[in-house]
């Protein structure tokens, strides 16, 4: 009986002292287990004579249900403990001020881009897009830029595999359309470009391009000029003026540039457009022969007319930002200007 009470006392203490849900475990297994200490106890009642068996018996069931009752009481008490921290540390100020939610902004060059396109929408172009990975086939060889050009070199192309690189300009896109043969076609392509570039104010790996390209029976240099000349008015200003400076494409023939004048200053000559009274915003030209033919056109059924510009030179100069690295930041006090 002795032996009976300083289990129950130890047990009891074990209990209070325990802590934890895993320790208080430990304790029921110690005494109540198969192995436990009251389970022992109970096996040594044969030693006893059979007249003190009985009352010896229901002595350890009583420790027994002590013990078990201990245990629940501090196992409610430990998960009242834990629930009560919980709603502590879920507790809400209803007196603090409220966050504000602070809304995005469309990005600059997202803007100029949806003006172009509305634009060239409004003259019946369709916007396509393309695959930013490209065949060496589709950026180069179709556009007739020979094996031996300048812009092939790894310098200035980012190469995946032999004949797999990321795309230099969005004309690959003119070339999957035209090989589709579904002509006439009125397209604009824009998109994101890769050239092997150091960043700076002006110049960045990867930044986008809208190119488009008109083919059908008897186009001419002077649809093009006069699609260019519309689009100049519409995006720069009803007084804009434009001029075209021959150039050299080896994708177009003729080719040429066109600057328009400065949106600023009207023409005279401002520091916005370097006292030149022009700003040259795209390169432009009748697609070469040999590129119709590469895609299945015959030249002479069709002809066509592309042009190219750079987007970011474009959202540069409508919002008069003076570095490109802007436009990366995505800084939402910068984006918010515009
Ligand atoms: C430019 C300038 C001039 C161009 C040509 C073609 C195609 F596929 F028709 F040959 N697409 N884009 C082109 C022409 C692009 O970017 C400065």
């Amino acid at each position: 009986m002795e032996k009976l009470e300083q289990i129950k006392a130890e047990a009891l203490k074990q209990i209070k002292e325990s802590g934890a849900l895993d320790k208080l475990n430990d304790v029921r297994v110690n005494f109540l287990g198969k192995k436990g200490e009251l389970t022992t106890i109970m096996k040594s009642m044969k030693d006893l004579a059979p007249e003190e068996r009985p009352k010896f018996g229901q002595m350890v069931n009583t420790v027994r249900e002590e013990i078990e009752n201990a245990l629940e009481n501090a196992k409610k008490e430990m998960e009242r403990e834990v629930q009560e921290a919980k709603l502590k540390a879920e507790v809400i100020d209803v007196t603090l001020p409220a966050k504000k939610n602070s809304i995005g902004h469309r990005h600059p060059n997202y803007i100029a881009l949806e003006e172009v396109e509305r634009i060239f929408v409004g003259m019946g172009y369709e916007v396509v897009e393309g695959p930013e990975i490209e065949y060496d086939y589709y950026n180069f060889e179709a556009l007739n830029i020979p094996a031996d050009h300048p812009a092939k070199d790894e310098q200035d192309t980012f190469y995946i595999s032999g004949d797999i690189l990321l795309r230099t300009q969005t004309s690959p896109i003119q070339i999957h359309e035209m090989e589709k043969g579904h002509l006439p076609i009125r397209m604009l392509a824009p998109g994101r470009v890769f050239r092997a570039d150091e960043v700076d104010a002006t110049h960045s790996p990867c930044f986008h391009q809208i190119e488009g390209m008109v083919v059908d029976k008897n186009v001419t240099f002077s649809d093009l000029k006069g699609t260019l000349q519309e689009f100049a008015k519409e995006m720069f200003g009803e007084d804009t003026k434009v001029k075209f400076r021959p150039h050299h494409f080896p994708f177009t023939e003729p080719s040429a540039e066109m600057d328009v004048s400065c949106f600023k200053c009207g023409g005279k000559g401002c520091r916005f457009c370097k006292g030149e009274g022009w700003i040259e915003i795209l390169g432009c030209g009748m697609v070469h022969p040999d590129v119709l033919k590469r895609c299945n056109i015959d030249p002479n059924e069709y002809s066509g007319f592309a042009f190219g510009m750079g987007l970011e030179r474009i959202s540069l100069l409508k919002y008069e930002i003076d570095d490109m690295r802007l436009l990366y930041e995505n800084d939402i006090r910068f984006l918010k200007q515009f």
